[in-house]
């Protein structure tokens, strides 16, 4: 008999059969539950965003919603700063 059928363990995970029959899955990093099939690391745990930025927990991943004046995957960056270096690069390009 098999058990393990292709859709044991969704798409993330492997499955094997054990010795005294059943199936059991081996899941990709970040998947878990019997069918892998479940984000199982919360990626928020060590919040790494900054400057009061909202972190979601994303597959190996996170998302960080930032406050209006920070950007950046972990909204480290100032959108002033940043309009400050672009200012600076066009007015510095103009005048070559
Ligand atoms: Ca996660």
């Amino acid at each position: 008999m098999q058990d393990c059928i292709p859709t044991s363990c969704s798409d993330n995970g492997d499955c094997y059969e054990r010795v005294g029959g059943g199936a059991v899955c081996l899941c990709d990093v970040g998947w878990g539950g019997d069918s892998c099939n479940e984000d199982i690391v919360d990626n928020c745990l060590n919040n790494s965003c900054e400057n009061g930025g909202n972190c979601t927990d994303g597959l190996n991943n996170y998302t960080c919603s930032c406050l209006p004046q920070w950007t950046g995957h972990n909204c480290e960056t100032s959108q002033w700063y940043k309009q400050f270096v672009h200012a600076f690069h066009f007015q510095f390009s103009i005048s070559m």
